[in-house]
This record gives C-alpha cells, sequence and structure tokens, in this order.
C-alpha cells in the first residue's frame, strides 16, 4: 500500500526519494538481435545501456540506483569487460545496490567474488548473504532487502525469507525471479507468488528477470523495469513523505 500522510504543515520542506530501478543489462552477451535507436548492438549495446543508466542516475540526481540482477550475462564475463564496467559505474556519484541474478549468480568462482565491485566503486553495495540482507541509508530513512541467487539450481524462491520490515520510514524489497500469477506451478523456477509480494509490507518490491517494462502489482507497487537495451528506459521510483510512492518509466536519451 502506498504510504500516504497528511501534507497539512508539510507543504514545504518535505522529501522526495529518487530510486532507480533497473536490471538485465546481461554485460557481456554479444548476440545482436536488438539494434537500439543509440546505433549499437551486441555486447556495445549491453555495455552502452549501462552508460545511458548511469547517465539517467546523474542526470536526474537519483539517491539511490538499484541493479536487480543479471547486471552480467554469466559468471564468465572477460576481465576487460569488468574493467569497463567498473569504470562505468564509478561515474555514478551516488548509492548503488546490485542483486546477483541467475546469470551472475554468486558461485564461489563467480563473477562478483572475481571483480571485488565494492572495492574499485565508491558507495556500490552488492548483496552477498545467501538468507538474504537488510541494507540500511539512514541518511534515506530507507530500508532494502534483497537475497541472491547463490547457484545454478532453479528450485529457490527469491522473496522467502522476507523479514518484516523495519522502523526506517521507506521500505523496499529486491527480487530476482517470475512473478507467477497463480499458485506456484512446478516447472518454472525463481518463483515469486502474489501473495509474495502482497506479505511483503513494503513500499516498492524492485523486480528483475524480465526484459519489459511491467508494472506487476499496485498495493504493493511492483514493477520490473526490464532490460534497458531492450525498453529504451528505466523505472524510476519516487518515495514521496507527502502523497505516497510513484512509479514510471523513465526514457533514456
Ligand atoms: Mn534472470
Amino acid at each position: 500500500m502506498s504510504r500516504r500522510r497528511s501534507q497539512e504543515g508539510d507543504q514545504k520542506g518535505y522529501t522526495i526519494i529518487k530510486l532507480l530501478h533497473t536490471s538485465d543489462i546481461h554485460l557481456g552477451d554479444d548476440i545482436g538481435v536488438y539494434t537500439s535507436k543509440w546505433g549499437v548492438s551486441g555486447a556495445d549495446l549491453k555495455l552502452t545501456s549501462l552508460a545511458k543508466v548511469i547517465d539517467a542516475a546523474q542526470k536526474e540526481k537519483v539517491s539511490i540506483l538499484v541493479i536487480t540482477g543479471d547486471l552480467f550475462d554469466s559468471n564468465r564475463v572477460s576481465d576487460i569487460l569488468l574493467d569497463e564496467t567498473i569504470r562505468e559505474l564509478r561515474r555514478c556519484r551516488t548509492n548503488m545496490v546490485i542483486l546477483p541474478g541467475n546469470h551472475d549468480c554468486l558461485v564461489p568462482d563467480g563473477v562478483y567474488y572475481r571483480a571485488k565491485l565494492e572495492e574499485a566503486v565508491p558507495g556500490l553495495k552488492v548483496i552477498y548473504n545467501d538468507q538474504g540482507e537488510t541494507l540500511r541509508f539512514p541518511a534515506l530513512d530507507l530500508a532494502l532487502w534483497g537475497k541472491p541467487i547463490c547457484g545454478y539450481e532453479a528450485d529457490v524462491k527469491p522473496m522467502e525469507g522476507l523479514p518484516s520490515r523495519g522502523k526506517e520510514k521507506w521500505g523496499v524489497a529486491l527480487a530476482h525471479g517470475l512473478v507467477m500469477n497463480d499458485d506456484y506451478l512446478s516447472f518454472c523456477g525463481y518463483q515469486i507468488s502474489v501473495n509474495d509480494l502482497k506479505a511483503s509490507n513494503r513500499d516498492y518490491v524492485a523486480l528483475g528477470h524480465k526484459e519489459i517494462f511491467e508494472v506487476v502489482s499496485q498495493e504493493p507497487p511492483a514493477c520490473y523495469a526490464g532490460a534497458p537495451w531492450r525498453t529504451g528506459c528505466v523505472a524510476m521510483v519516487e518515495l514521496d513523505e507527502a502523497t505516497g510512492v510513484r512509479v514510471r518509466s523513465h526514457s533514456l536519451a
């Protein structure tokens, strides 16, 4: 549910937190089916889309950027690509959180242990705890929970183990998986039920795994940001102390 409060006496000075949400960039995937308005395709398109996302985060002065899985197409991406990725991420002067997905899952020899992104990029947090982890941002009065995918076994529930929300004004959950409209079906991996969303008691659920932009729930607001190289957009989420939560697609230049 959107958090609403009276605007009485609060017309001035209330805060709006801008959260930029993207996912499924699949860096290192060189399949060139999609040619964008940016005039590039294949692996170049994926890296260009990351650059566009960082540009948007800077231009829109967002408070936090979240990437909900599959930033990398695989755990075998090259060291050259890792250097290029770090160079892009370092341009971003805001809080950043990366949730590992199924393509870039947290395995011992995987990309996140190899890249050590947090050491290379100020302000960046990667969610490593296989049980799920809450990151707190006191300056934003925001708590953000996510559970990484930690292996190639698809029989995991990305929102299982979500704790009660904390005392922060804003609570956001990150999850990489497939929202199922009905009960769990046995053949689909990474399942998120509609009830997982409803029971989350969060202000926003930032989803990844689908490459299209799709708002899948209003209460709570839950959205797939989609792959930016495919959609040309990211999800821009405003946590507005006065009027609640707004989610919209934001076109990348
Ligand atoms: Mn995925």
